[in-house]
């Protein structure tokens, strides 16, 4: 049978592993080991607490908490109640975590008590401030201290509860404009994308999954992720980073036996591993996907980290690739693999919208059971956004924005992209939003934000400036941006100052002309300096 059982919601995958085996491990955290029947009946007391916070069933709450215990139970008391978790990023920041608490109208958000120096809960301060919807601002550990003497009932009981067709969770999108977007995921097209990739993957309750990746990304989330390994009654590690200090000890107290990872991270990975003592050789599969990556890379897993890789190409809007587990190994390296479901539609096409012949490249156009068909509005807000016009086909494909190629077998290759965004490593910046934020500064006249070719993270932002009267330095763009509440990684790591940009036949900033100009030292300046 296709997926999960029809009407299976997210909370089930959780619950009928508890019935089958109360006692095994569910999560390893910070040393902690929690097994599904504490897991169940944690979720049940701290579902009750949130309902006496008035949280309940269509309410949208903002999650922003790093890999650990608490993420996990929250977000399955939220799939509970049919409270509705909208999944930030603990790199977030207040320009990001205002914009989606604007879009979700979220009555709440979750943060962690302090984390690495930051202050969650000033910066929650400041987003209710501006935001009316947003009344609750609750700390993890807070909600999730539940005595277990606490009696699961409690508070008024929600009317409406979940249902399959009704919205999971909302995720993130990458973004192409300047304008932030939320992905509805309905319990039953998510738990579908768990359920399949876990089958797809080999995944069962022998698997230790090592959540290296955050846990709220689509990636490590569903893919199959943490909530792949709980569907089939695996172990879950959550790593509090990825880095291979941490996650190589982890694989070998844990025997861990599948992760994900972004290429980047691979890199530090495979440097790593031709040091370390650690064991390793529990490991079985190991994902790679969000960014493109190389050949050369790809070929080194298999020698030095003793394990098969597997290719992922996805995206928080639905449609997922992978490599599969018994596939050549020339496939593996050169491909980003099948899409994960035989219903799942894809197109290649032109300009115009015409298929092009196999083995050319094109925009990858997606539609099927997990992909949406239009990005998230609150109740209320008005018609469909401009965006879901240019981001949909009338047909309903989404827009992938991504250039690839099919290759005679049927395997997707990446060849590049359309969308104004640069992937920075699997971190998506979207070129528009960090423009916008630059055209507020007294200095600059107009920019435009490129990405320039980088060794480790495939890419790095290069913002170019055309001054009003003196050129602004690096720092003190970055320093104007982080005042704004951007992220860290949307922050541009090169700053070219030039007297104009150009334009293309319709007026448009021409981006390809303006990368070229960094690989061709062609300013005076760079000139100088060699
Ligand atoms: C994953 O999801 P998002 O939503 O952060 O980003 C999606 C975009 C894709 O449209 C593509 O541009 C890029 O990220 N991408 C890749 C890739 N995987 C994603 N580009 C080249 N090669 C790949 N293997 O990034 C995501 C979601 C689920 C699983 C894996 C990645």
């Amino acid at each position: 049978m296709l997926g999960p059982p029809p009407g299976a919601l997210l909370a089930d995958l959780l619950r009928d592993q508890a019935r089958r085996g109360p006692d095994r491990p569910a999560l390893v955290s910070n040393g902690q080991v929690t097994t599904y029947r504490e897991l169940d009946s944690r979720v049940d007391r701290i579902a009750a607490r949130l309902r006496r916070l008035r949280i309940g069933a269509g309410d949208r709450v903002v999650v922003q908490l790093p890999n650990g215990t608490e993420f996990m139970l929250l977000l399955f008391a939220f799939f509970r109640l049919g409270v509705i978790p909208v999944l930030a990023l603990p790199v977030h920041r207040k320009n990001e975590i205002h914009n989606v608490c604007g879009i979700a109208g979220a009555v709440g958000i979750v943060i962690p008590r302090r984390r690495a120096g930051f202050d969650f809960r000033a910066m929650a301060e400041a987003v209710r401030a501006d935001n009316p919807t947003l009344r609750e601002i609750v700390t993890a550990d807070d909600v999730c201290d539940v005595p277990d003497a606490l009696p699961v009932a409690g508070g008024p009981r929600p009317t409406v509860g979940p249902a399959p067709a009704g919205i999971g969770l909302l995720l993130l999108s990458g973004g192409t404009t300047g304008a932030p977007k939320l992905i509805p995921r309905t319990h039953r097209d998510y738990a579908l994308n768990v359920v399949e990739s876990a089958r797809l993957c080999g995944l069962d309750e022998h698997t230790v999954y090592l959540a290296a990746l955050p846990a709220a990304h689509n990636f490590a989330l569903g893919c199959p992720g943490v909530l792949g390994t709980l569907a089939v009654g695996g172990k879950v590690v959550l790593a509090p980073d990825p880095s291979p200090d941490e996650a190589f000890q982890l694989i070998e107290q844990e025997r861990v036996t599948v992760t994900a990872l972004t290429p980047p991270l691979l890199q530090l990975w495979l440097a790593e591993a031709g040091r370390t003592r650690a064991d390793l050789t529990s490991l079985r599969l190991l994902q790679v996907g969000g960014a493109p990556l190389s050949r050369k890379h790809a070929e080194r897993v298999r020698p030095e980290l003793g394990c098969r890789l597997q290719q992922v190409f996805g995206m928080a809007e639905g449609l997922l690739s992978f490599t599969r587990p018994d596939d050549p190994e020339e496939i593996v390296v050169s491909t980003q693999g099948r899409p994960l479901l035989a219903e799942d539609e894809i197109r290649v096409v032109d300009r115009e919208g015409r298929d092009v012949a196999v083995g050319e490249a094109g925009e990858l156009l997606a539609r099927g059971p997990y992909t949406v068909r239009g990005y998230y509005r609150a109740p209320g807000s008005g018609p469909a956004p401009e965006s879901d016009a240019t981001a949909f086909t009338p047909d309903g494909y989404y827009r992938t924005g991504d250039l690839v190629r099919l290759t005679g077998t049927g395997h997707l290759v990446v060849e590049g992209r359309l969308k104004d965004a640069v992937n920075r490593g699997g971190e998506k910046v979207p070129a528009v939003e960090v423009e916008d934020h630059l055209l507020a500064h007294p200095l600059v006249a107009q920019a435009a934000v490129v990405g320039v070719p980088d060794e480790l993270l495939g890419e790095r932002t290069c913002a170019f400036v055309v001054p009003r009267t003196r050129p602004p330095r690096l720092p003190e763009i970055a320093a104007f941006l982080r005042d704004r509440g951007l992220a860290a990684y949307k922050l541009p790591d090169r700053l070219e100052i030039v007297a104009d940009l150009p334009r293309t036949g319709v007026g448009k900033v021409d981006k390809h002309g303006l990368a070229a100009r960094l690989e061709r030292p062609a300013s005076r300046k760079h000139q100088k300096s060699r």
